[in-house]
């Protein structure tokens, strides 16, 4: 399907100037004495390569030691974690651990348990998460390097990453609402994180009879307000707007001339229940039965002035705007959307909003202008719980036909928007006519570009920025099927990386990384020199928690076990190739505080730290101090012994923890 629309003299003219872009020194080419072909030509004829083929490794191989340009982070779906990948190499970089105990990274065994012990909800102990849209912080629309926000959409959590360490800081609920999928979004400054619903539930948490749905369920959007100078949500500052029970689904932020909006697609207008089991029509159909959905247009700016002026009233102790005082505030409007739609995509200049239809062949675009137009001349329509509709012919700008299973958009540079579509496994570009974009091409459909299989979401360089960058695009497919060698019965999704920079109908597919874990169903690509990562920690005795030096953290010298009664304190230094103290004696029956601080300040000089038996397992990387504790349930001698090979005597780095029966 591949378009040979590129040359062998454009190919090797391509390689010279890539060789230039990452600075490497064109190979001295070999000639083969047998039939006279260059050495990279016979390595092509055996491998069975094409041209195409060879402009693709020219444009993603990546030598040793020369670093990407883009890092992708996507969400690891079920598997509660975080990727970080780099482009164009697709070389997976760091594993981020969240709402899932990670036993590399020491999370939740002994370290990080205080974190996701923050997601537990009304104490119940929830150790895994299912990350869907992360969202990188921004400044002025644009991506700024320093924090990363994903959400569980099982658990309706939302956590904090720190770009300094590539490590999660925060895990939040809303206790009014227990699951959410249009998270997470910023704000263009990222004063708000937005966290949208998507099943209808009654609040919180409370039960109520699904007979009773239209009058006890709702829907909600959660604002957590992000504080720059604490690295955290300020609880307190976050509130959230009771919506109507139709499932939101995918939220955007305005933007620009759109800043202060925020957007959402939502997919069960028909409030269906369900119950096939009691001859009921299934979701699925009852889900899209009528001809129409509603877009939410959410006055951010204006909910925020209510909320402050207390117009929020107290679900399960966080503030909540009730429906009726969104209506009469003027916060919520909606508008029909085409049957069974997904995704909410808002432009670089924030002038419109992109909604897939999922059923439906089109996109539809939505002018802001005109939805603020339409406001000003005061709806005519209402739903049926009151709230303002604005018809269809009022807001809309035009639909684009693009093919089947139309989901989620994003921009390029060259005023193009790229659309997945999930039934015809393609992506299509797409014009945008409007100033600023092309008008010259008008709205239309440009190319599509087969994927393998079953594409979600599309991620595209600074793609949800005021300027994306073009060049790169990520399909995110969800089966790879004959893709890759088997796996048995369970196999990886397929990221395709795919060159973006031409314009026309000239896009190609780069790369294919599998990816095994989970799915990641989004993905934000920011440009890898806005991120300014650490290499070791700014100083020996770090406490990741909380960005500073802990008063408990160990130097050399000074460590050793002291006893308070049953409490025991061990204060032990770790550093190549030794932990002090070596031998650890107490007691059943005691509880143990054990700090351990790791001295080095060379890159990458990790220590592991286990105990067996009693499931510890941490990673102290250069400069951090981590304490842990727990309760010497157990009469032995336990080898505790450093994980990381971390130098020639690493074997050696250990000692013994003995626990003397009472
Ligand atoms: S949406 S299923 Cu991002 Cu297409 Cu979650
Ligand atoms: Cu430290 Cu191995």
């Amino acid at each position: 399907m591949i378009k040979h629309w590129f040359s062998l003299k454009s190919l090797v003219m391509g390689a010279a100037i890539a060789a230039l872009i990452f600075g490497v020194v064109a190979p001295k080419v070999i000639t083969n004495a047998q039939d006279g072909s260059t050495d990279w030509q016979s390595i092509m004829a055996q491998r069975g390569l094409t041209e195409a083929d060879l402009r693709a490794a020219v444009m993603t191989y990546t030598p040793s030691g020369v670093m990407d340009e883009y890092v992708m982070f996507a969400s690891a779906g079920q598997g509660g974690q975080v990727l970080a990948i780099g482009m164009p190499s697709m070389r997976l970089l760091r594993l981020i651990s969240v709402f899932t105990p990670e036993s590399w990274q020491g999370y939740g065994y002994g370290a990080g348990n205080e974190i996701l012990d923050q997601g537990n909800i009304d104490g119940k102990e929830i150790r895994w998460g299912d990350t869907h849209h992360p969202a990188l912080s921004e400044t002025n629309g644009e991506y700024d390097g320093q924090w990363l926000f994903i959400g569980d959409k099982a658990n309706g959590r939302v956590a904090v990453i720190d770009l300094r360490d590539f490590e999660t800081k925060q895990i939040v609920h809303n206790p009014a609402f227990l699951n959410d999928h249009g998270g997470t979004f910023v704000t263009p400054n990222t004063e708000y994180i937005v966290e949208g619903g998507q099943y209808g539930l009654p609040l919180g948490g409370d039960y109520a009879p699904i007979e009773n749905y239209k009058d006890a369920y709702s829907g909600m959007i959660t604002f957590w307000k992000f504080d720059r100078e604490t690295g955290r949500i300020d609880m307190s500052k976050s509130f959230a707007m009771e919506l109507p029970p139709y499932w939101q689904d995918l939220c955007d932020s305005g933007k620009s001339v759109s800043e202060g909006w925020v957007f959402c697609n939502s997919f069960n207008a028909e409030m269906a229940t369900g119950g096939i089991e009691k001859g009921n029509p299934p979701f699925e159909a009852g889900v899209s039965r009528g001809a129409v959905d509603y877009l939410h247009m959410i006055n951010l700016k204006a909910a925020e002035a209510v909320f402050q002026a207390g117009g929020a009233v107290d679900v399960k102790g966080f503030k909540v705007i009730p429906l009726e005082k969104s209506i009469e505030a003027g916060l919520l409007y909606l508008a029909p959307e085409p049957r069974s739609p997904h995704g909410a995509d808002v432009t670089p200049k924030g002038d419109f909003i992109v909604i897939g239809g999922k059923l439906d062949p089109h996109v539809t675009i939505y002018s802001f202008a005109k939805m603020m137009a339409a406001i000003a001349a005061g709806p005519t329509e209402k739903d049926a719980f009151g709230v303002p509709v604005l018809s269809l012919e009022s807001v809309m700008e035009t639909q684009v036909e693009l093919g089947l299973g139309p989901l989620h958009t994003v921009f390029d540079d060259q005023g193009y928007a790229y659309t997945s579509l999930f039934l015809d496994s393609a992506v299509a570009r797409w014009s945008i006519g409007a100033e600023g974009y092309r008008p010259q091409d008008g709205w239309k459909l440009i190319n599509k570009t087969p994927v393998q299989y079953n594409v979600g979401h599309l991620a595209a360089a600074e793609g949800d920025t005021a300027t994306p960058d073009g060049r790169f695009l990520v399909a995110l497919n969800k089966w790879s099927v004959d893709r890759f060698l088997s796996t048995g019965p369970l196999l990886p999704q397929n990221l395709q990386l795919i060159d973006i920079s031409q314009p026309g109908d000239k896009t190609q597919i780069l790369y294919d990384l599998p990816i095994t874990g989970a799915e990641p169903h989004y993905a934000q690509i920011i440009k890898a020199d806005k991120l300014k990562a650490w290499e070791v920690y700014p100083e020996v005795g770090w406490n990741p928690a909380t960005q500073t030096v802990d008063p408990r953290a160990v130097t050399q010298g000074t460590e050793g076990i002291t006893r308070d009664g049953k409490n025991v304190t061990v204060r032990m230094t770790a550093v190549r190739s030794h932990m002090t103290p070596e031998h650890v004696e107490i007691q059943v029956g005691d509880h143990v505080t054990w700090t351990i601080t790791n001295v080095e300040r060379a890159r990458d000089a990790t220590h592991g730290f286990a105990i067996p038996f009693y499931n510890i397992n941490l990673s102290i990387e250069p400069g951090e101090s981590i304490t842990f504790e727990f309760e010497a349930t157990h009469a032995g001698v336990f080898s505790f012994y450093c994980t990381e090979f971390c130098s020639a005597l690493h074997l050696e780095m250990m000692g013994y923890m003995m626990v003397k029966p009472e």
